[in-house]
């Protein structure tokens, strides 16, 4: 039996208001012959199958247009939702795709049962646990009053108990079969990219390995979309995104990791790169050094480069802001399209600073940064700490 690990799809992403659904499809064009000729089996989705709570009808439609294509394969989905993704909106439908083989957890379930799925084919058998992302209120019983700390440890000893308890429900029904754990969440030793959600306040809430208790065969994690091994002899895996979702992945080879077993064991890992569709690259220094750059610039990949550019001048002037408008506007290499750019000056005319760098996208602020900018500004303000751990709080509920 063969199984395929892949996560993050996040179908529907913009970046810096670029389109990125020619990426997906370059993948999907990709990943569906290759499960026809290497004839995988099973096929694992670990969240963040949408890129927004609400997704846009053609974001729906890339979704369902991909869906028909694998389920003419013989092979079986197992789709989890992940912290972008609206549970609801994955589950409503659930029942509908479960006609196709297709099993769909959008979020946390009534009971632990229905989240395992067993499949057997060709006298192996597979047992895979298809945990969602989980939100807060699935793993922690608030508590009014306690301080910031207690609840990140109270987050981390939730999920302990919620995986343990995943262990214990494999254990006691399923324990001759080769057991995947799906998970999307951020597990300690990895590194991030800033595509990912600030959830669950950054890396403070991340869970140790050793949380899963070296009981699967496999833990196919999601959430983090560069590929990393978290514990290569317990074989705990992100398979990353397959198509990089921002500019600091641009030097990340994106990949699936492909399982093959017999007689229930793990016979061999395989990571299999995926073809890169376009190149992300980035120019930094003077106005005159980006442009000398970009003019240089001539890679070519099956889509066009998206570039963000990082000007740094000496002496703040209205000359100089025109000189870089004039330059970004006028796109000057046919292989590049500027998607990112930034001017700042080392030198600032007083009075003119303002809380961030000229060309500064407010989609490239996160709340959290503009809540700090904005402490900043409150000079008489003394208790600044709070304020961020209330604010932090707050983004937490709403799930930002
Ligand atoms: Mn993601």
């Amino acid at each position: 039996m063969k199984i395929l690990h892949t996560s993050d799809w996040h179908i529907g992403k913009q970046l810096h208001k670029y389109d990125l659904a020619d990426d997906l499809n370059l993948f999907f064009d990709w990943l569906i012959p290759y499960i026809k000729t290497e004839v995988i089996d099973v096929l694992l989705v670990s969240g963040d199958i949408f890129d927004q709570a609400n997704p846009s009808q053609s974001a729906f439609k890339q979704y369902y247009d991909v869906l028909r294509q694998l389920v003419q394969l013989d092979c079986k989905l197992i789709i989890t939702g992940g912290n972008h993704d609206s549970a609801a909106v994955l589950n409503a439908p659930k029942e509908l795709l479960n006609a196709f083989d297709i099993t769909v957890i959008g979020g946390a379930t009534e009971t632990l049962s229905e989240l395992f799925v067993d499949v057997e084919k060709n006298g192996e058998r597979l047992v895979v646990a298809a945990v969602p992302f989980l939100k807060d209120r699935d793993i922690r019983k608030s508590v009014a009053g306690e301080t910031y700390a207690t609840k990140i440890e109270q987050i981390k000893a939730g999920l302990q108990i919620y995986f343990s308890t995943i262990n214990t429900h494999y254990q006691n029904h399923y324990s001759d079969g080769f057991f995947v754990v799906m998970g999307h969440l951020f597990v300690q030793g990895s590194s991030v990219s800033e595509s990912e959600r600030d959830i669950q306040i950054g890396n403070q809430a991340g869970v140790e390995a050793s949380m899963f208790q070296g009981i699967p065969d496999y833990v196919a994690l999601g959430h983090i979309h560069k590929p990393q091994a978290i514990s290569e002899e317990e074989h705990i895996h992100y398979c990353g995104s397959p198509i990089s979702l921002s500019f600091s992945e641009k030097e990340d080879e994106k990949q699936v990791n492909v399982i093959t077993l017999k007689d229930n064991q793990l016979q061999r890992l395989e990571i299999v790169p995926i073809p890169k569709p376009r190149n992300l690259v980035a120019f930094e220094g003077s106005l005159e050094e980006v442009q000398q750059q970009m003019i240089r610039y001539d890679q070519e990949t099956p889509l066009l480069s998206l570039a963000e550019i990082i000007v740094n001048e000496e002496t703040e002037s209205l000359e100089r802001r025109q000189a870089f408008e004039a330059f970004v506007s006028e796109q000057p290499n046919a292989r590049l399209q500027i998607v990112k750019s930034r001017l700042s000056f080392s030198t600032k005319i007083r009075g003119a600073s303002d809380a961030f760098a000229v060309g500064t996208d407010v989609a490239d602020v996160t709340p959290m940064q503009m809540f700090e900018k904005k402490l900043e500004l409150q000079v008489e303000l003394e208790n600044t700490e709070e304020l961020k751990a209330a604010f932090r709080d707050i983004l937490q509920e709403l799930n930002l």
